[in-house]
């Protein structure tokens, strides 16, 4: 099913520990049967949470890279994506036939969006403790989703959104085997 556009570049966003990593993890757990997936984590000076979802076994290594984004993590996936571009250039270049690049965000506040240019669509994670009014904040139209990962509760709605919002078919067979 591999697209001519390339595949569906998803941002995962939010703040530092709010579940983006755990989000990731099971994303990938629960989708790559259907779909070819690549992962890209951004940290400040370290490669732990693209370590972690190789621990966890998200995906196999060869498709999950971690960038390193220096001190202002926001910049690395807003204004100068640069090194996020070239990780999902260095998946296509391995993975030709991808279907779904997921980009999680060094860990920043609501503020941080992702440039059009990286991500087509943006997930926002936010702490359950961090109070219902943020989303309200967001706008109208920013649907937002209650999940618990630990019992993967409301998982598949947001797997449903990235399948409609981004254009994927479930139907469709899976190149996968
Ligand atoms: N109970 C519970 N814990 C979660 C959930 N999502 C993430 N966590 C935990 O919260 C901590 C931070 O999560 P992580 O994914 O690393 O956050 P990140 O910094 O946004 O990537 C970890 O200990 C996760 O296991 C959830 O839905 N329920
Ligand atoms: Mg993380």
């Amino acid at each position: 099913m591999s697209s001519p556009h390339g595949p569906l570049r998803i941002g995962v966003g939010g703040p530092v520990g709010s579940g983006k990593t755990a989000l990731m993890d099971l994303l990938c757990k629960a989708m790559r049967q259907r779909y070819d997936i690549a992962a890209i984590t951004n940290d400040i000076y370290t490669k732990w949470d693209a370590e972690f979802l190789v621990r966890s076994g998200s995906l196999t290594p060869d498709r999950i890279a971690g960038v390193e984004t220096g001190g202002c993590p926001h910049t690395a996936i807003r204004e100068d994506a640069s090194m996020n571009l070239a990780a999902v250039a260095d998946m296509r270049a391995k993975f030709p036939n991808l279907d779904l690049v997921l980009i999680e965000s060094g860990g920043d506040n609501l503020a941080a969006t992702f440039s059009p240019e990286l991500a087509d669509l943006t997930i926002y994670v936010i702490d359950v403790a961090a109070g219902d009014k943020i989303p309200s904040k967001g706008g109208p139209g920013m649907p937002f989703v209650m999940t618990n990962l630990k019992k993967s509760e409301g998982l598949e709605r947001i797997i449903s959104f990235i399948e409609t919002r981004g254009g994927l078919d479930p139907t469709a067979p899976s190149r996968l085997g």
